[in-house]
């Protein structure tokens, strides 16, 4: 049969010779979009085009996602308060993969309906699962922080938190990619929700916001994710390195196994999430909290504060430090990160991230890496006054120079091979003060 004879293609002639070609180039209402979006199960959507500045550092993403995108409709999920705020975080975890699902589920219905008016659109994902094979790099494709400050539908306030102008911080963000027009996209709000109350900053266990603003991604990264990603990498390595279960027992308590259990069977589990709960901007909380602040600050910060857990930490971190000086009624478990980089390059666009500031304190120094071997790479990583600055080439003069062969390097950071042994062999040079690299080492506890 040729192609022209077949049933559907025929079909199809025929459509187009009673309503004409289909048109890709579609524009849709603004207003009847967002009513969509609603009825399908969000609280509040709103529009950013992909070539719009703010997007330039994800534009590749996005168009990875989905060729065609031309706007991204940024979906808001309300999360219910109460949930959010008791202590049980069963409860709490509970209410975040309620709304993920939601999330997911409202995305794809929308993803459907336009399908279905002949509309390309894709639904990202509302938390996990992200692109594994990016690991130690960006994992997930969307920044969804930045699309919804773009679609005007709230601002990231002290705890980097996007907050809702009505439903404050206590939300989830979705997206779908849409390769048509909308009528009126949304524009980044002038005025930022937060109060700078800093309430975020004080309830945070591991010191990870800090009260000049800084944030340590690595600090809340090893305490909440400990049942994820490295936390879990970390896990099974210690059931492989346990001699027998005597061992095992003695590393891991028995609730963390079964907190383990709980999140492989159930989906992932975070460990915090207070300074979401804790803030009070936004119309629908900021009442209880002008109404009666010391009350507020009583029944919702302090009981968190108090709460005997443990806090998981690096040994030698910021967070160690903090739980140390801050927190001492708190447990403190010290344990691996498992953000182990698995080529030279990931290890050098890893260092910003575990960067510990206040382990750097009194170090001014640039550090220039020369990778040599099965992966050659230069770089240079400058330290001065608690902040760290990158660069993928030699910039400056070195106090401090470290030529390595790669795999020796990164057998090295996995802890696979020792420093003396791979200096003895010149796998690794260094040129400079040993002090130097002992005090850069301190800076990127693992
Ligand atoms: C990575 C991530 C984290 C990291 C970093 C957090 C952060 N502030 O960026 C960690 C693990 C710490 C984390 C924790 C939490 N997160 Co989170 N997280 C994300 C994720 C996947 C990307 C965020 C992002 O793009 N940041 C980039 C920008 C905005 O920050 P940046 O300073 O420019 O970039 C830095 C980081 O990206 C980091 N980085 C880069 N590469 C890598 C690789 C690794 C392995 C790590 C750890 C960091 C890292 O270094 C960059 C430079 O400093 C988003 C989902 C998404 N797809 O967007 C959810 C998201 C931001 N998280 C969310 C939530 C709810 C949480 C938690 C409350 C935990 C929970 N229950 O899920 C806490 C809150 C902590 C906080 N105060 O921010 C919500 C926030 C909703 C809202 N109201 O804004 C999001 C949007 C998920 C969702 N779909 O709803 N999260
Ligand atoms: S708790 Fe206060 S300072 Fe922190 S984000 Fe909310 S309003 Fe801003
Ligand atoms: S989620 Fe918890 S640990 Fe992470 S920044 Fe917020 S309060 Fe701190």
């Amino acid at each position: 049969m040729s192609l022209e004879d077949h049933p559907t293609v025929k079909w199809y002639q025929d459509e187009v010779a009673a309503t004409g070609p289909r048109d890709r180039h579609h524009c849709l209402d603004a207003q009847e979009l967002r009513e969509l979006c609603i009825q399908a199960g969000a609280d509040d959507a709103g529009f950013v085009e992909i070539d719009r500045p703010a997007l330039a550092d994800q534009k590749a993403d996005l168009l990875y996602l989905m060729p065609s995108t031309r706007t991204i409709a940024s979906l808001v999920f309300r999360l219910n308060r109460e949930p959010l705020r008791t202590l049980a975080h069963s409860v709490t975890n509970l209410e975040f993969s309620s709304v993920s699902k939601q999330a997911n589920a409202t995305a794809r219905t929308i993803v459907s309906a336009l399908e279905r008016r002949g509309i390309r659109c894709l639904n990202t994902t509302a938390g996990f699962p992200y692109e594994a094979d990016r690991w130690l790099g960006q994992t997930w494709l969307t920044c969804d922080k930045i699309l919804a400050e773009q679609a005007g539908l709230g601002r990231m306030g002290w705890n980097r938190l996007v907050i809702h102008p009505e439903f404050g911080d206590g939300i989830m963000l979705a997206n779908v990619l849409l390769d048509a027009e909308v009528s009126s996209n949304g524009a980044k709000l002038k005025e930022n929700p937060c109060l700078e109350c800093k309430l975020c900053v004080s309830v945070c266990p591991t010191g990870a916001i800090a009260q000049d603003g800084h944030f340590d991604f690595v600090s809340c990264y090893t305490h909440n994710y400990r049942e994820r990603l490295g936390g879990f990498s970390h896990w099974i390595e210690t059931i492989v390195s346990s001699k027998n279960p005597k061992e095992y027992r003695k590393r891991v308590t028995d609730a963390e196994t079964i907190s383990m259990w709980q999140n492989l069977s159930i989906g992932p589990q975070t460990r915090c999430d207070r300074c979401m709960a804790v803030c009070p901007a936004g119309k629908e909380v900021i009442g209880e909290y002008l109404s009666d602040r010391k009350g507020y600050v009583q029944s919702l910060v302090k009981p968190m504060k108090a709460k005997e857990e443990t806090i998981y930490a690096v040994a030698g971190s910021d967070a160690e430090a903090h739980v140390k000086a801050r927190l001492s009624h708190k447990r403190l478990k010290r344990v691996s990160n498992g953000l182990r980089p698995s080529s030279t390059q990931g290890f050098l666009r890893s260092l910003p991230i575990v960067f510990q500031r206040n382990q750097s304190e009194g170090l001014n120094a640039t550090f220039h890496f020369t990778f040599v071997g099965a992966e050659p790479c230069k770089g240079t990583a400058v330290i001065r006054d608690r902040k760290i600055e990158v660069f993928p080439d030699h910039v400056g003069s070195a106090d401090l120079h470290l030529t390595a062969d790669s795999n020796t390097w990164l057998k090295f950071l996995a802890k696979e091979t020792s420093l003396p042994w791979a200096l003895i062999t010149r796998k690794i040079r260094i040129k400079g003060s040993p002090k130097l690299m002992a005090a850069f080492a301190r800076c990127f506890p693992a």
